[in-house]
């Protein structure tokens, strides 16, 4: 296995000075370590992972030295576009070490939306014209690698991949972890929020744990799974989905449960949400500050004031909670009001160690949905 230290260090002494990326839950020990050891300047988890493919490309023409993205296979998506249109050897080649999360890596089980990706992973990188490596367990190998990607870069001027299997880092343990002392988890908002819903209302959940929470909290209601869309993958898209519902079922109000770091991913879809005034997209966001699901690295969450930004980009009220009592008096407010509207809920992170995972597939997921959506 792959000692977080030995490879961080490698790449620092071959000049490697800046970080930024997306975590991803196969990198999650490799980040902490970044985290604990870099100079706020030189590491920033970002807020996309084309962001992170920006700032690397920045500190290169800054600096001459090359930057390392790390991020999951599905954050890939967001980075085609710098990647093809900036960073490539026909445009400004600019060279940039990638270090690429395999989820859904064929023969490997993984959750229905990485399988996808996990598949065509290496396909993409061949078609970005990217040349790549799948990153050793054996540390010497490994540290070997990280020498050729270096040598590869510094000779071509373009980016290079490191491909990671799950299980190849060594367990490393986040020392500079922020711990928030708010009165609920996550969990206890969604079943706040559940609670308070009628039975007409939909519900469409982000990616991550919030999603799992969702299904779990029918699973113990016995209230059957018809009523939410669970957006496992496409991060930060949740609330588009839920404004395309709710602009054409206007006989029913749609709530989207989303996470800060989701909603930070493609926050520009919050000023679309604000100016379609529809009256029934009713915007929830759990804010616990950090990439909870894949490890709990910090987002810049709690800079962010999501009410008053919501309200500057057309949406007509913003709410904000932390506790049980708030969430209870104003969930009868937010309910009645007159769409956009968005709560935030103010959380500690974590989650229970026995989360389940949904039983039924995405596409019975989509079915039962739409049959309600019907009904
Ligand atoms: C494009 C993309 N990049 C990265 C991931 C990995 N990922 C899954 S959930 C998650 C964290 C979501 O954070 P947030 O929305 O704040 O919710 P939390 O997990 O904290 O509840 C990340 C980074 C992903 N699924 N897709």
């Amino acid at each position: 296995m792959i000692n977080c230290k030995k490879f961080y260090d490698k790449m620092k002494k071959l000049g490697i000075g800046f970080f930024t990326g997306v975590p991803d839950s196969l990198l999650k020990d490799f980040c902490a370590y970044v985290t604990d050891h870099s100079d706020e300047k030189d590491h920033i988890i970002s807020a996309n992972e084309g962001n992170s493919i920006g700032l690397a490309a920045g500190y290169h023409l800054a600096t001459g030295n090359i930057g390392l993205v790390y991020m999951q296979n599905s954050g890939l998506g967001n980075a085609v576009n710098p990647l093809t249109s900036l960073t490539d050897k026909e445009v400004y080649s600019i060279p940039t070490l990638l270090l690429i999360g395999w989820r859904g890596e064929p023969g490997v089980k993984d959750e229905p939306q990485h399988n996808k990706k996990g598949k065509i992973t290496l396909e993409i990188l061949d078609i970005l014209d990217i040349s790549y490596d799948i990153l050793s367990e054996d540390m010497n190998e490994a540290l070997k690698q990280v020498e050729k990607a270096y040598e590869y870069m510094k000779e071509n001027n373009s980016p290079y991949a490191i491909v990671v299997k799950k299980g190849t880092f060594e367990e490393y343990e986040l020392k500079k972890d922020i711990k928030t002392e708010f009165e609920l988890s996550r969990e206890d908002a969604v079943e706040l929020v559940l609670d308070a819903l009628d039975e007409k209302d939909v519900v469409v959940s982000t990616t991550g744990k919030t999603s799992r929470e969702v299904f779990e909290y029918r699973e113990r209601n016995e209230q059957g799974h018809d009523r939410d869309f669970l957006t496992v993958g496409s991060m930060g898209h949740c609330s588009s989905i839920a404004l395309g519902i709710a602009l054409q079922d206007k006989n029913r109000d749609v709530f989207c449960i989303d996470g800060d770091g989701a909603v930070i991913m493609h926050m520009g879809s919050l000023s679309i949400n604000g100016h379609m005034k529809s009256k029934n997209f009713k915007h929830i966001v759990i804010n616990n500050g950090a990439h909870d699901s894949v490890g709990g690295q910090p987002t810049v969450g709690f800079d962010v004031d999501f009410a008053k930004l919501a309200i500057d980009l057309g949406y007509n009220e913003g709410f904000v909670c932390e506790t049980a009592e708030e969430i209870k008096v104003k969930i009868k407010e937010f309910k009645k009001a007159s769409g956009p509207v968005l709560m935030e809920i103010r959380v500690n992170k974590g989650a229970r160690k026995d989360l389940g995972r949904p039983t039924s597939t995405p596409q019975e997921n989509k079915k039962m949905f739409m049959k309600f959506l019907r009904g």
